[in-house]
């Protein structure tokens, strides 16, 4: 029987990790796979993170299930993260997953059980295990344009037209900031007018949020999911905790789904609960834990917020650096974009003879799509970086 399978074409982010790893050469750059790595290029153990674990490890005394949809502390402490004051527990239905991943997943699940004719609209680009896992579920897709490959910036007049196209049962995926791959965002007046096109055409935003705080803070990263949570009466919300808490392998996300009351709630919620058990019963609960520990925990808390402020801010740096360097030897201001974008990735827009020329000649490993990750940097690597994005001809 399983010989009738057939091969399936590998993750090209995840398959590029191999690629480098088997490459010998010195000094060799790894701009690929979307993961934070410091100065010298370790992802560590944030350091609340490290103190949870020993919190729970002296305290915990038993393996035994927990919440099907997760434990309370943990989806109170994330709707609280995400949406501040505005978070409404009574109307709000939450479900721990499988990372984020298992929440788009959960999402898209949930909403084809509310509509067996959902579309989803996403944007060009957009992070391709969207598209993958769409394309698996047998989900028509609907591209709204989004990038601006002369501009590297939003092409939001463009988006504006393409989103106003949808109608209501349908799912609008938003990046709820630190868009992946292009690093180009919405302005908060920009999500103000995509909350009114979604209030007149009553389509449901599905809003990814995988790297809160990793733009331009905790608060200012969901200003745009809150704005839409304001206005917009039903809204699912995709959150990882991979990168903001750098808990990758632990696998921890939520999905929650914002109801207009708490009857739509209650369906919600049972219906997500079901979910999680067709799939794999209980979620982790581990990572979720840990989460729950930190954000609950004032002193333990405030050290997160503050590493993961000098992540944000190393990696802001690292962008203002590269924009320098660029603007230096081109003798031009067209790579400014780099210091404008936000989050972990940045698109250079290079085509992929010049992103192969990079990889070939200075060993400098980005995403075919020219997407690079900026944590991959060091202030010694800037300068490499730079001047093979000058000799590519980008
Ligand atoms: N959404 C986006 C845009 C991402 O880049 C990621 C990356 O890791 C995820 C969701 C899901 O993350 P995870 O499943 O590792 O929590
Ligand atoms: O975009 C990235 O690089 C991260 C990590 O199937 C990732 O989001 C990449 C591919 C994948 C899962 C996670």
């Amino acid at each position: 029987m399983l010989g009738n399978l057939k091969p399936q074409a590998p993750d090209k982010i995840l398959a590029l990790m191999g690629e480098y790893r088997a490459d010998p050469r010195q000094g060799k750059i790894d701009l690929g796979v979307g993961v934070y790595k410091d100065a010298t290029g370790h992802t560590p153990i944030m350091r609340a993170v490290l103190e949870a674990e020993k919190r729970m490890l002296e305290t915990e005394t038993t393996k035994t299930y927990a919440g099907l949809a997760g434990e309370p502390d943990f989806q109170k402490a994330m709707g609280d993260m995400i949406l501040g004051a505005g978070y409404k527990a009574q109307t709000t239905a939450s479900l721990a997953t499988v990372g984020g991943t298992g929440a788009i997943r959960q999402a898209l699940e949930l909403a084809r059980m509310a509509n067996p004719d959902l579309r989803v609209f996403v944007s060009d680009p957009t992070w391709p295990n969207h598209v993958s896992i769409m394309n698996f579920m047998g989900l028509p897709i609907v591209n709204y344009r989004y990038f601006d490959n002369a501009t590297r910036a939003v092409d939001f007049d463009a988006m504006k037209a393409d989103i106003s196209a949808a109608k209501k049962g349908d799912v609008v995926l938003l990046h709820g900031c630190c868009h992946n791959p292009t690093g180009a965002n919405l302005t908060l007046e920009q999500w103000t007018e995509v909350a009114t096109i979604l209030e007149a055409n009553g389509a449901t935003p599905l809003i990814d949020l995988a790297y809160q705080g990793f733009g331009d803070g905790l608060e200012e990263d969901a200003a745009g999911t809150r704005l839409i949570a304001d206005r917009i009466p039903e809204v699912l919300i995709a959150a990882s905790c991979s990168k903001n808490f750098g808990i990758y392998r632990e696998r921890t996300g939520i999905l929650l789904a914002l109801c207009a009351d708490t009857a739509t709630r209650d369906l919600a919620q049972g219906a997500m609960a079901f979910l999680n058990r067709q799939t794999y019963s209980f979620p982790p609960f581990h990572g979720a834990k840990i989460v729950a520990t930190v954000l609950n925990d004032a002193g333990l808390r405030a050290d997160w917020q503050a590493e993961l402020e000098e992540v944000r801010g190393g990696m802001l740096r690292l962008r203002e650096q590269l924009a320098r360097e660029l603007r230096d030897l081109s003798g031009s201001d067209r790579f400014d974009f780099i210091a404008a974008h936000r989050g972990m990735f940045s698109r250079l827009g290079a085509t992929p003879e010049q992103v192969a020329k990079m990889r070939d000649e200075f060993a400098i490993y980005m995403v075919g799509d020219s997407r690079l990750n900026i944590a991959g940097l060091n202030d010694q690597t800037v300068p490499v970086l730079a001047r093979a994005i000058i000799e590519a001809g980008v």
